[in-house]
């Protein structure tokens, strides 16, 4: 390199740098950079690297110059937590000690699950690591301190991971983790979830307004494979895939993984169903009420157009309660929601308690089976667009 292309360069990197700083907190700047150049990386600043490039929040300066120097570059996918309604705080008692109670200890989709309307004690999950991939949780939780055994935080702006810190400013994700795995508390006056014995990875994808960039979510579902996670329950989605997702999601399955998503709430309408559920490679669940009747907003799928009983992209798996369902919530108290995003966790939950640990290497696919042998139909009659082989319960 002559002189004068080392002064050129040298020109450009501080003009990039410059722009990095100046323009490092834009909403939606984030972008797949493909290449793997470490020139770039250092010009742009890299969040995750990938096999083909690394992701970066890009100002338009630093979006030009990728375009004048034939540097390819992809908008990172934005995915958003599912909830169908606002939640609806239930707890009685004070915020402040002792503590807050339930409306309920055994709620109704659990009795379900279980296929027990007198339920008295959930069980199961013993040895199990469940991924719980959404908004954080509030590990203080009185029904969830015992469970939680890894934290982590993909969302912070400033480093991709940070180890021991996932705070949930929203709800969304201590509900949801509460329907896998709550265990009622020390004294047992809390709520239940599926599967009180599992254990909780809290990893914190989203963030306090509900919305996921895709590269934290494919970093973070790495992550959960590579530290021995079973279960990945992703109450999330979105339109259209993201292959950072895709290719995440793959390694994840071939590291033994089961990957649970959330249907969506864009129903009734054929092949509403969002992404990650809608890939072959994950279990996709709409949501029933206590009627056992799918909801209106629960996405479909197209498993009319396909072939029955047979799982295939764009199919919807299962369909478990979604409706009016009671968990634990980031005030240390209750709250009831509605969406897929809580149908996804029962399922979850029952494939913790389902666990097919002696299928050594395929106990992931194996306990898929199980879950499917394990399914209730449920109307319309057969396999069908709303709620594939129906609901898996106990
Ligand atoms: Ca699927
Ligand atoms: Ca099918
Ligand atoms: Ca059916």
């Amino acid at each position: 390199m002559n002189t004068k292309k080392i002064a050129y360069f040298l020109i450009i990197s501080m003009l990039i740098g410059a722009g990095r700083f100046a323009y490092a907190s834009q909403e939606d700047n984030r972008y797949l950079v493909k290449t793997t150049a470490g020139f770039w990386k250092k010009s742009f600043g890299v969040r995750h690297n990938f096999d083909n490039g690394f992701t970066a929040d890009l100002s338009d300066f630093q979006l030009k110059l990728a375009k004048i120097f034939n540097v390819e570059v992809e908008p990172v996918k934005k995915l958003s937590i599912l909830p169908a309604e606002a939640e609806q705080s239930v707890s009685k008692g004070k915020p402040a000690m002792p503590r807050q109670t339930p409306s309920e200890t055994i709620p109704w989709g659990v009795k379900t699950i279980y296929n027990d309307p007198i339920l008295i004690q959930p069980s199961g999950g013993v040895g199990v690591k469940v991924a719980v991939l959404d908004t954080g949780v509030l590990k203080s939780h009185p029904d969830l301190k015992n469970r939680i055994i890894g934290c982590k935080d993909f969302t912070s702006a400033k480093v991709p991971l940070i180890d021991g810190k996932c705070e949930d400013k929203n709800g969304h994700g201590t509900h949801v983790a509460g329907i896998i795995a709550a265990d009622g508390g020390d004294d047992g006056l809390g709520i239940y979830g599926i599967a009180p014995e599992a254990e909780v990875l809290a990893y914190k994808v989203c963030g306090n307004n509900g919305s996921c960039w895709a590269d934290d979510i494919a970093v973070a579902l790495r992550n959960a494979a590579d530290n021995g996670v079973q279960i990945v329950n992703l109450s999330l989605g979105s339109d259209t895939p993201s292959q950072l997702i895709t290719d995440a999601i793959l390694y994840a399955v071939s590291k033994n993984v089961l990957v649970v998503a959330a249907a969506g709430n864009d129903g009734p309408y054929v092949g509403s169903i969002d992404y990650p559920g809608a890939s072959v490679d994950v279990i996709g669940v709409g949501a029933i009420d206590i009627n056992m009747n799918i909801t209106d907003w629960s996405s479909r799928g197209i498993n009319s157009l396909t072939v029955p009983y047979i799982t295939e992209e764009g199919d919807i798996e299962f369909a478990a309660p979604g409706v009016n369902i009671e968990s634990t919530w980031k005030d240390s108290g209750y709250a009831i929601m509605s969406g897929t995003s809580m149908a996804t966790p029962h399922v979850a939950g029952l494939a913790a308690k389902l666990w097919q640990a002696d299928a050594l290497s395929n106990a992931a696919s194996a306990t898929r089976d199980i879950l499917h042998k394990h399914s209730i139909d449920l109307l319309p009659l057969l396999d069908d667009d709303a709620s594939g082989w129906g609901l898996p319960r106990m």
